[in-house]
């Protein structure tokens, strides 16, 4: 047998079928790099200038309500646009494209400007799972949409245009390709063995612990065995569910509660308030059964040696498959090691 924490090695993704190649023995090269003291910049409660704030203009001239917890509209620049014509337009077999329609939105998940998830408390995190919830089941009950992509992009590195704590739903007519080969992979095992894929990878780890960061009655966080992101994690479900809209009251608080522990725990790895992208895969709005699929939550971190030192996919990752140094066990046992209060409060 392999040694997974020093032999060089290949590991397989089960959702996507997809490789990753590890190589721990890079982690003991030298790292003559910076190592920079974070600044603790304090952001205004309240933001004249900020789009999502309560009460402030939009662009094209909207006004957001005096909102007092969350907060959704329509995106004003969406990359989707409902009724958009599906036709196809191709030359042969070599130039293919398909129309493609869909809806856009943006939830602000606190009227709070200078909160982000991690200090927000449980309770009015749950109010953004009872939020997510009505948006997959309103938008999902669309005969046009066929998939709900709800996603959080935090910080500059990712992208995110503003600090005001929010996230996006992009609502398809088509299943997007990640959660499609998921789909796939989930189909496969479930009638193949009559249980989730997930459900049988859960069972696996929580036996192991290895990787395992936190669990509560519903829910585990763990660094996936085939993550590609040095501190990448996942969040399952315990109960074999396919969507939001199955969940009860006790699974909506046991979600918040994980996720809150999470992002404490990543804010305090480096004392930085930790970019990443999050997003909910969950069944397709098709109509049909979906039973193989399972609930569960990505979260994509780039950060790897410091709030500045950022993973990039280049060179070999680009061409080849995404590779990384750090393992998935030594990710798990560092996030773990963390305190469990932000690092602001204590
Ligand atoms: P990101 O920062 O993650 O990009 O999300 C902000 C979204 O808010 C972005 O998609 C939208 C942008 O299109 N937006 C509005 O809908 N209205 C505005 O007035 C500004 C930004
Ligand atoms: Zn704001």
């Amino acid at each position: 047998m392999i040694d997974l924490s020093n032999d060089t090695h290949r590991r397989y993704n089960i959702l996507t079928g997809e490789w990753v190649l590890v190589s721990p023995h890079r982690t003991k090269r030298p790292w003559q790099g910076q190592v920079e003291k974070n600044e603790r910049v304090q952001r205004p409660t309240y933001d004249e200038n900020c789009y999502l704030c309560p009460g402030n203009i939009r662009a094209g001239g909207h006004k957001n309500p005096d909102y007092k917890h969350t907060f959704v509209f329509k995106n004003d620049f969406g990359a989707l646009i409902e009724d958009s014509p599906r036709d196809t337009y191709s030359k042969g077999d070599l130039l293919l494209a398909k129309g493609e329609s869909g809806i856009c939105k943006v939830i602000c998940f606190s009227p709070r400007h200078d909160l982000t998830l991690p200090q927000m408390e449980v309770k009015e995190i749950v109010r953004v799972v009872e939020l997510w919830t009505e948006e997959y089941l309103s938008l999902g009950s669309n005969p046009d949409i066929n998939y709900v992509q709800i996603f959080e992009n935090k910080g500059e590195t990712m992208g995110c245009s503003n600090p005001h704590p929010h996230g996006q739903i992009w609502a398809t007519s088509t299943i997007p390709d990640e959660p499609a080969k998921e789909s796939k992979m989930m189909l496969e095992h479930f009638e193949r063995t009559g249980n989730s894929l997930l459900g049988d990878y859960l069972a696996l780890e929580l036996e192991e612990k290895e990787r395992v960061i936190f669990e509560n009655d519903h829910f585990a966080v763990l660094s996936p065995f085939w993550a590609v992101w040095p501190y990448e994690t996942i969040i399952i479900s315990k109960r074999h569910i396919q969507h939001l809209g199955q969940f009860t009251e006790e699974e909506k608080e046991a979600l918040a509660e994980a996720i809150k522990h999470l992002t404490v725990c990543y804010d305090n790895l480096f004392e930085t308030s930790f970019p990443y992208s999050s997003g909910i895969h969950q069944a397709p709005t098709t109509g049909l059964d979906n039973e193989a699929w399972h609930f569960h939550m990505h979260f994509y971190p780039p950060l790897l040696r410091s709030a500045t030192v950022k993973k990039f996919m280049v060179g070999f990752e680009m061409l080849g498959n995404p590779q990384r140094d750090i393992t998935a066990e030594y990710s798990a046992d560092k996030l773990r090691s963390l305190p469990t209060e932000h690092y602001l409060e204590r």
